[in-house]
């Protein structure tokens, strides 16, 4: 493996899909900012160009709404290339930057602290900046996207796996009458068996015309939600979060009882989602019912704080199941699907924040070997979207910036 090479390419990469103050997470399928890809960027910036690392940061929260909510992607400039764009989410006037209606999972406290670490003096200036939008960001989180201490979201796309099999149940309940037609683009930049399916996009779609309908409010948005699943992606990364959001808080001398309050709700919350096999998973709020689906996303109890023997297991399986691991979801069940997104192949970024937890918690041999195998999976076969974990092979977008940064910060 020819890591200084690697290292160019991936610094290449971010360079490449930077259009100024901000990275997409790849030229063409995705032209805008995406808040956590945009995190992830920004910790790869920080193995070697601060500033732009702050700039990115900076420029994400730049798009922060009035109730603290910061979206899942912010509409710089326009591109008709994407669809849905600003006019479908009809979002004009929530916010300072045209943008979508709902949120992704907040690493961005977690790597505002990593690029901090890299720039201990002069950066404290920037995260002192930083930190209140962020503590209120996770406020929002805490008051309209918490129940039992669990975060939930509202929308496959607000918990960045839009298409796992944790969600078949609740978007099964949904009728998406009216959706009327439309274009997708994603289609036309990437192998269709590599998406989301037609069932799924009308629902996508049905799902943003009712927030707009609701003009995003709050409130009417919590009322009555037909899409309203407890999440573990977002709990444990947000459980995380607040544990770094106190440790900025301690860095700049602010009171953290607000937050360490936080922390034992989501503590709570996410003992909550330990189905009767002891794995993570989701919980259907409009039913109650688990998902009884084992995910990427079950393994980042470790990167939240949380021990588990059982996750351990499973993931002693999974490493021997198939020759590259963590497939986003469990090989062997039914609707494992090696190529299509979040229904089976591998993530890296999911893989680092598992492999950060494993490596925290003292579990050093299998956060190595993670590591191994996701940097072998991107030397042989390029800084791809995600992969099979099969055959290995890249699937969606390529030149992706978050596999970039992952291999910067963490992989290589
Ligand atoms: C969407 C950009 C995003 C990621 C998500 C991934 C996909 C589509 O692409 O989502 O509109 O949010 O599932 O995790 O942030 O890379």
């Amino acid at each position: 493996m020819d890591v200084t090479a690697l290292d160019q390419q991936a610094r290449k990469i971010l360079r490449g899909n930077d259009r100024g103050g901000y990275t997409v997470p790849t030229d063409g399928l995705y032209p805008y900012q995406w808040n956590w890809d945009s995190a992830f960027a920004a910790w790869g910036f920080a193995q070697f160009d601060v500033e732009r690392a702050w700039a990115e940061l900076e420029t994400l929260v730049s798009g922060q709404w009035s109730n603290g909510m910061i979206p899942h992607i912010l509409f710089h400039k326009p591109d008709p290339g994407y669809f849905p764009g600003p006019d479908v989410w009809g979002t004009e006037g929530k916010g300072p930057v045209l943008s979508s209606g709902i949120t992704q999972p907040p690493v961005a406290a977690t790597f505002a602290l990593a690029t901090h670490e890299a720039d201990p003096e002069a950066g404290l200036p920037r995260l002192r900046a930083l930190y209140p939008k962020l503590r209120d960001w996770h406020r929002w989180f805490m008051t309209w996207r918490c129940e039992d201490g669990m975060i939930f979201v509202t929308h496959p796309w607000e918990a960045g796996r839009d298409n796992c099999p944790d969600w078949d149940t609740a978007m099964a309940a949904i009728d998406p009458v009216g959706v009327g037609e439309y274009t997708r683009r994603d289609t036309s930049h990437v192998d269709p068996a590599m998406r989301p399916t037609k069932e799924d996009y009308d629902r996508y779609i049905w799902l943003v015309q009712r927030g707009k309908r609701l003009g995003w409010d709050d409130a009417a948005m919590a009322d009555d939600m037909p899409f309203k699943v407890a999440d573990p992606t977002m709990t444990f990364i947000l459980l995380r979060a607040c544990r770094d959001l106190g440790r900025m808080a301690d860095l700049l001398g602010e009171d953290r009882a607000e937050i360490d309050g936080w922390i034992d709700r989501l503590t709570e919350g996410a003992g909550r989602l330990r189905n009767g096999k002891g794995v993570f998973d989701a919980i259907n709020l409009n039913t109650g019912a688990h998902s009884g689906h084992l995910s990427c996303a079950s393994y980042l109890c470790w990167y939240a704080g949380i021990e588990s023997e059982d996750m351990l297991a499973c993931l002693d399986k999974a490493f021997e199941d198939t020759p590259y691991t963590i497939p986003s979801h469990a090989f062997g069940t039914e609707e494992f699907n090696p190529k299509r997104y979040w229904r089976g192949p591998i993530w890296g970024i999911l893989n680092t924040l598992t492999g950060i937890g494993l490596a925290e918690m003292g579990h050093e041999d299998r956060a190595a070997r993670l590591r191994r195998a996701t940097a072998d999976l991107i030397a042989e076969h390029g800084f791809a979207e995600y992969f099979d974990p099969l055959t290995g092979e890249p699937a969606g977008g390529g030149t992706f910036t978050w596999t970039a940064a992952i291999w910067l910060a963490w992989a290589s």
